[in-house]
């Protein structure tokens, strides 16, 4: 039987809470997930990936991380909400069973750590990572501009004191060197790649660097456009889908670009609720529609892919 106890998936959860959680949720479910080190963060802590599907030969995998940005809290959240969806629709849901069947997701449930404790502790608005840049007092890189895709060049900062600043060189972060790695090395078997943020309620994809179409443009606009009504289907909730440079505002650096220029060709970010009511500081009570609706997604690109 599935196990996902005495796990509130409907608060908000400490990065203690959450790395138990990822020692749990394997143990309690040895032949569908399994947790991995990536790397280790700026101060210190074990980046955890898991891993959810069941074994079987050449399988196709999905890569979805959360926590990017600090203060994006119900980001950790939906990764946590979607993990638990999985192991407990398991056998019952059939298409979350062929999805598990025959592909692997790869989870990282918080990717910059460090900035997430540091929204806890000290500044619930944290946006960055927690180094210290040389001969500087301000602290802290914007992890989304530090990917080697155009880096630096637009929607960005070169000022460490700036809550966008690209770093000292694309992937100056441990963090940024430790996912791109791990993508690196799995880049035949990953199909898709999955970034998930707050707020504005938007699914992006590439490119945000440059005003550049995507050469499958057509493919992803009509993948987003249904994966946003899938989402809708639940509470009639608006999201707004398409290149990030003209839905959002152009950007360099970020991760969805680079991961789609390393040929993984279904990139996108999502910005999960609101647009601007509570923004970055999202209610708990909104915790469980938001992933409810947004499980509705992230399975239908999954099939998608699967299908593709
Ligand atoms: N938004 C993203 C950001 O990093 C983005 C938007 C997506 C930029 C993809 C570049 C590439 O600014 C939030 N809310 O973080
Ligand atoms: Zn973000």
């Amino acid at each position: 039987k599935a196990r996902t106890t005495r796990h509130s998936y409907e608060k908000y959860n400490n990065w203690e809470t959450i790395a138990a959680w990822t020692a749990d949720i394997a143990a309690q479910n040895p032949d569908l997930v399994s947790r991995s080190v990536i790397g280790e963060t700026y101060e210190g802590r074990p980046m955890y990936l898991l891993k959810m599907g069941k074994s079987h030969p050449n399988k196709k995998a999905i890569f979805m991380d959360c926590g990017f940005h600090a203060r994006e809290w119900i980001s950790p959240a939906f990764c946590q909400w979607f993990v638990k969806e999985a192991v407990e629709t398991y056998g019952k849901d059939p298409v979350m069973t062929t999805l598990l069947n025959r592909l692997d997701f790869y989870v990282l449930p918080v990717f910059n750590i460090d900035g997430y404790v540091y929204t806890w502790t000290n500044d619930r608005m944290w946006r960055k990572t927690r180094s210290k840049n040389a001969g500087r007092r301000c602290i802290g890189t914007d992890p989304n501009r530090n990917f080697n895709a155009g880096w630096c060049t637009v929607g960005a900062s070169k000022n460490p004191c700036d809550s966008t600043y690209c770093g000292s060189a694309p992937e100056s972060e441990k963090e940024t060197k430790a996912l791109a790695d791990f993508i690196r090395e799995h880049l035949s078997t990953i199909k898709a790649y999955l970034t998930v943020h707050s707020y504005s309620q938007l699914l992006l994809f590439p490119y945000s660097y440059n005003y550049k179409l995507p050469s499958n443009y057509e493919e992803l606009n009509s993948v987003a456009r249904a994966a946003c009504k899938q989402l809708a289907s639940l509470y009639n909730t608006k999201y707004t889908y398409g290149p990030g440079a003209t839905t959002i505002y152009p950007a360099a650096g970020g991760s969805d670009d680079w991961a789609y220029d390393q040929g993984i060709k279904y990139s996108f970010t999502f910005e999960l609720r609101d647009t601007g009511r509570y923004g970055f500081v999202l209610p708990e009570s909104q915790i469980k529609p938001t992933c409810e609706e947004t499980v509705l997604a992230v399975k239908y690109i999954a099939n998608y892919v699967l299908e593709h």
